[in-house]
């Protein structure tokens, strides 16, 4: 069931024609509902509506697309993961975190609102996002298997667990972990959590919402597993190689050489190659798609060239 797709449709093109629609079912659910204190839902859509680039919704959609699906049937799953998505970025950004003041170009959360606030808006977005799932899809059993994906990523062996031990990997040098091979492994580990588990319910949750077989679901789950790693990847490296443009100079820091990143602990060149090589494995997940996984190889492909 292979949707045509233009050849020449570019990556920024495809995302400017479905964010709209993402933009507008995000902004739905984010409207007033009797019983919700207007400042916390102040905070809420301050955190959700925030200029993100909605990666995750659009990953979502593809993925139900090159299944045979459309975005219509796959946006209760977008907004859902976004949903969750939101929350962890307003969490991340507390002071008992990564106590961040600024998060996609504007104040984070807690300094635009207050700290309990924050901790609120999201704790209510992991809520609404499972009651969003529930309430937007009439097929139960669908709706159950959404939910269940979309609970196992944001859990403590998933998004949560990931950032615990993200947080706790700080306390250690790459001795401790017994050198850089094993040091990499732990880092690894804590990616597919903490970034890779949500691209991969995004991936398994649209080809879930298109009724994609069981092989679909599982190739799409690789392909995301190896985006999630690539995004972090270049994440590392675009901290080591950000530039300021007003000033005309690099603002990152160096390689963080020992530090428990990729280019910490293989230089920014290994680091780089890796990356490409990993967005190389998604390309070969999606072999089973044909021309219906064009969209989500120029998406891998994206990762590789991002500037943020
Ligand atoms: C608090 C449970 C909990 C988890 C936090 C999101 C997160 C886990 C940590 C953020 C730290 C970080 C920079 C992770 C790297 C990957 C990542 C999630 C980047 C932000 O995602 P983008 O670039 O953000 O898709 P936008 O704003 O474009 O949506």
């Amino acid at each position: 069931r292979e949707q045509p797709i233009d050849s020449n449709e570019s990556l920024k093109d495809y995302m400017d024609a479905r964010r709209p629609a993402v933009e507008a079912a995000l902004q739905a659910a984010c409207e007033d509902r009797p019983g919700v204190p207007e400042r916390l839902a102040a905070a809420i859509r301050y955190a959700v509506l925030a200029p993100g680039k909605r990666l995750r919704p659009m990953l979502t959609i593809m993925a139900a697309e090159a299944c045979g699906g459309d975005a219509e049937s796959a946006m209760p799953s977008a907004v859902a993961v976004e949903m969750i998505h939101a929350y962890s970025l307003i969490h991340d950004d507390l002071p008992a975190m990564d106590d961040d003041d600024l998060r996609r170009g504007r104040p984070t959360t807690h300094i635009e609102f207050d700290e309990a606030t924050a901790i609120l808006a999201g704790d209510a977005l992991q809520s609404m996002a499972f009651a969003h799932l529930h309430h937007s899809t009439s097929d139960a059993t669908k709706s159950a298997a959404l939910i269940g994906t979309l609970a196992t990523a944001a859990g403590p062996a998933g998004l949560v667990g990931g950032q615990a031990d993200d947080l706790d990997a700080e306390k250690y040098t790459v001795e401790d972990f017994g050198g850089a091979d094993a040091a990499l492994k732990h880092l690894e580990a804590i990616h597919h959590r903490k970034t890779g588990a949500l691209f991969t319910a995004c991936a398994a949750m649209g080809a879930i919402s298109a009724g994609a077989d069981t092989n679909a679901v599982s190739a799409l789950t690789d392909y995301a597993k190896a985006f999630g790693l690539a995004f972090q990847i270049t994440d590392d490296l675009l901290d080591c190689t950000s530039t300021d443009e007003r000033l005309g100079k690099r603002t990152g820091k160096d390689d963080g050489r020992g530090k428990l990143t990729y280019p910490g602990l293989m230089g920014l060149d290994r680091a780089r190659a890796h990356a490409e090589s990993t967005i190389h494995m998604a390309h070969e997940s999606l072999q089973l798609f044909g021309t219906a996984g064009q969209r989500l190889r120029k998406l891998a492909d994206f990762v590789l060239e991002r500037t943020n």
